[in-house]
C-alpha cells in the first residue's frame, strides 16, 4: 500500500493537551499539503452570564490561530479582565471562572450567531474564518450535551467541579445528559469516511474523548473505518500530564497507566477503537500488555515541551498510521488519485 502524498487526517481531541498536539500535527501536514480535521469535545461547554462557552473548541481555535495563552493552557494570550471585574462587581457569573476581555469577544460573537439561528457548527466555522488555521475545526455534535459530575450530594457542571473545586469532590460518575439522542455534527462522519488516518489526541480519556466516542455513530465510524486509528497516551509515568484525568480514570475504574487507558479504548479487532497506541519511554514496561490487547504499542518521547518535540510526536503518530510524512517526494503536493 502506498502512503498518500497529501494525507487527510482526522483528530479527535479535547482542549488543552489536544490543542498542543493539533498544532504540531497541523504544521507537519501543512508541509505536504495534507488536510487536518479536528473533531472537538463539546462536553466542556456551558452557559454562563448569558453566553455560550465552548472551552475545548476555543482552546483548539486559539492554539491553531497562534493566539492562545500557552502558559495558562486556555484563553487568549495577553488578555485583560476589565469586563470580568465589572461582572464580579455586579455578582454576575462565577467569581472563580475568569472570562478574559478578548475571550469574551468570541463568546459574545458565538452567542449572537446562535441566537440568530446559526448552529454551533456554523458559529465555529465563522470563528475560525478569522484566522488561517490550516485545519477544519468541527464540534463533535451540535446538540447541547454538557458534562455533569454526579456526586453523592447532587450534581454540578463539569466546569464548576474542575475550576471551583479543582476535582477535589469525589465524583460518583460523569454524565452527558441527552447524548444518547445526539448526532454527530455535520461533516464529522464524512471527514472520518474520507480520512487516510484517524488519530486520538493525548486528551482526557473520560471527559474529553469519552463524550466524543459517546455520540451515537461516532465510535462505530472509527470501528468500521478502513484506515488505521492511532492514539497518543495522555498518561506519562502513571500520571496525567496536566488536568484531572487521574480522578476521572479512577471513577471510571480504569488504571491510571498508559496500558490502562489503551485497555479502556480497546482494540478495534475486539470492538474497541484503537489499532496502535503511542506510549512514553517512561511507560515502556507496559508495552507488552498493550500489544497483548491487540493494540500495537509504540514507545516514543511523548513530552510536548516545545514545537519541535510536538511535531516529532505528530510524525510518530502519522508513521504509526502508515503515513510516513518524511517520505514525500520533493515538490509533490498533489493528492494521489490511487488511494489503494
Ligand atoms: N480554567 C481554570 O482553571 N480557571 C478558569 O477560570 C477558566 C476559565 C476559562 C474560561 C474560558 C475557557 O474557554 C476556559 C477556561 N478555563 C479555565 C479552562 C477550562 O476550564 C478547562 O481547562 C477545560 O475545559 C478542560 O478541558
Amino acid at each position: 500500500m502506498t502512503a498518500p502524498t497529501a494525507p487527510r487526517v482526522v483528530l479527535l481531541a479535547g482542549g488543552v493537551g489536544g490543542s498542543t498536539f493539533a498544532v504540531g500535527l497541523r504544521d507537519e501536514l501543512r508541509q505536504r499539503g495534507g488536510e487536518l480535521t479536528v473533531v472537538c469535545n463539546t462536553g466542556d461547554d456551558l452557559w454562563l452570564s448569558g453566553l455560550r462557552l465552548q472551552p475545548d473548541v476555543d482552546s483548539m481555535l486559539y492554539a491553531l490561530a497562534g493566539v492562545k495563552d500557552l502558559a495558562q493552557g486556555w484563553g487568549r494570550a495577553g488578555d485583560s479582565r476589565r469586563v470580568a471585574d465589572e461582572l464580579a462587581a455586579w455578582g454576575v457569573g462565577w467569581e472563580w471562572f475568569l472570562l478574559g476581555d478578548l475571550d469574551l469577544g468570541a463568546h459574545i460573537a458565538r452567542t449572537s450567531w446562535l441566537r440568530e439561528g446559526a448552529t454551533p457548527t456554523e458559529a465555529i466555522a465563522r470563528l475560525q474564518a478569522r484566522w488561517e488555521l490550516g485545519a477544519t475545526l468541527l464540534p463533535m455534535t451540535d446538540t447541547e450535551v454538557d458534562t455533569h459530575v454526579v456526586l453523592d450530594a447532587g450534581r454540578m457542571h463539569f466546569q464548576e467541579w474542575w475550576t471551583r473545586h479543582r476535582a477535589r469532590l469525589e465524583p460518583v460518575r460523569f454524565e452527558n445528559p441527552g447524548i444518547e439522542a445526539s448526532v454527530p455534527a455535520p461533516g464529522v462522519l464524512e471527514a472520518i469516511a474520507a480520512a487516510d488516518a484517524i488519530l486520538v489526541a493525548p486528551s482526557n480519556p473520560i471527559v474529553s474523548i469519552g463524550p466524543i466516542l459517546a455520540v451515537p455513530g461516532l465510535a462505530d465510524a472509527l470501528r468500521s473505518a478502513s484506515v488505521p486509528v492511532v492514539g497518543v497516551s495522555p498518561i506519562i509515568g502513571d500520571a496525567p500530564v496536566r488536568g484531572m484525568a487521574d480522578v476521572c480514570l479512577r471513577v471510571a475504574g480504569v488504571p491510571c497507566t498508559a496500558a490502562g487507558v489503551a485497555g479502556h479504548y480497546g482494540a478495534r479487532r475486539d470492538g474497541g477503537v484503537l489499532d496502535a497506541w503511542l506510549i512514553a519511554e517512561e511507560d515502556a514496561g507496559g508495552a507488552a500488555s498493550v500489544d497483548a490487547l491487540g493494540i500495537e504499542a509504540r514507545v516514543e518521547p511523548l513530552w510536548m515541551s516545545d514545537a519541535a518535540r510536538t511535531r516529532a510526536l505528530a510524525v510518530a503518530a502519522l508513521a504509526a498510521a502508515g503515513l510516513d510524512v518524511r517520505a514525500r517526494p520533493a515538490g509533490s503536493d498533489k493528492r494521489q488519485s490511487d488511494r489503494s
